[in-house]
């Protein structure tokens, strides 16, 4: 049985102030929530902040992003192991917006997996198609290339330190999201995909849904039987509304 996994992406949002509320807020509610393990990947500059309100909440703290390097002359850059060091379990790996705005390849989101796992956290794989991608027929091959792209590099093995995340990229930020039905088509052909190599990695492995998850559809997304858990970007930024996906996990 996998544990759904409802992990916040909060993006490039929050001040010191607004963290601190939003942080408390999640905190205090977490109780009500039963089954779900709870994560909130905030940005770097708030990762202090996490660490030291989440501490003994259950709430695990991620972050959104990490260098491929392991230290030194890389200005503006964070490691692995200052993230494990300010208490991080989790990182975003390969977000459509970071291979849109930054270029991030397969190789590069490959290093990160990597340097991530050997650092003792979870990275959190990211995958998903543009509108275009899914018009044309694209989905399972851009998919299926982009786990590859990472597979080929660091072997299946890794598969079982990782979570991936379906994040279609036409419901991000658009509001618009996936029907219960196509997100969990998608999640039974990365399942699949994951068994060619290991049944058994394939089985325990967690898929969360990314893409304008929110209160109002989460219940019904989180029903689907390859659908492990979500990765949330706007609604995590209202504690409420995250507290009830984390209810419907
Ligand atoms: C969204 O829901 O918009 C996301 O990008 C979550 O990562």
């Amino acid at each position: 049985m996998r544990r759904p996994l409802i992990a916040g992406n909060w993006k490039m949002n929050g001040t010191k102030s607004s963290a601190e509320a939003l942080l408390s807020g999640v905190v205090s509610g977490a109780a009500s929530v039963a089954k779900a393990e709870i994560a909130v990947c905030v940005p770097f500059p708030l990762l202090y902040l996490g660490e030291r309100l989440l501490a003994d909440s259950g709430i695990q703290l991620g972050a959104q992003n990490v260098c491929t390097e392991p230290g030194g002359a890389y200005t503006g850059e964070v490691s692995a192991a200052m993230l494990v060091d300010f208490g991080c379990r989790y990182v975003i790996c390969g977000h459509s917006e970071r291979r849109e705005y930054y270029g991030e390849t397969d190789e590069i989101i490959a290093k990160k997996v990597s340097v991530s796992i050997a650092a003792g956290m979870k990275p959190i794989l990211c995958v998903g198609e543009t509108l275009q991608q899914r018009e044309d027929g694209l989905t399972e091959q851009v998919i299926g290339a982009q786990i590859n792209g990472v597979m080929s590099r660091i072997g299946i093995d890794a598969f079982d330190r990782l979570e991936i995340a379906y994040e279609p990229v036409w419901a991000i930020g658009t509001g618009k999201t996936a029907s219960p039905e196509q997100a969990q088509d998608v999640h039974v052909f990365i399942r699949n995909k994951v068994a060619d190599e290991s049944a058994a990695i394939a089985e325990k492995i967690r898929i969360l849904y990314g893409g304008s998850m929110k209160a109002a559809n989460a219940r019904e997304l989180l029903s689907q039987a390859d659908i492990d858990g979500g990765l949330i970007g706007g609604a995590s930024l209202v504690a409420d509304d995250f507290l009830v996906i984390c209810q419907a996990g």
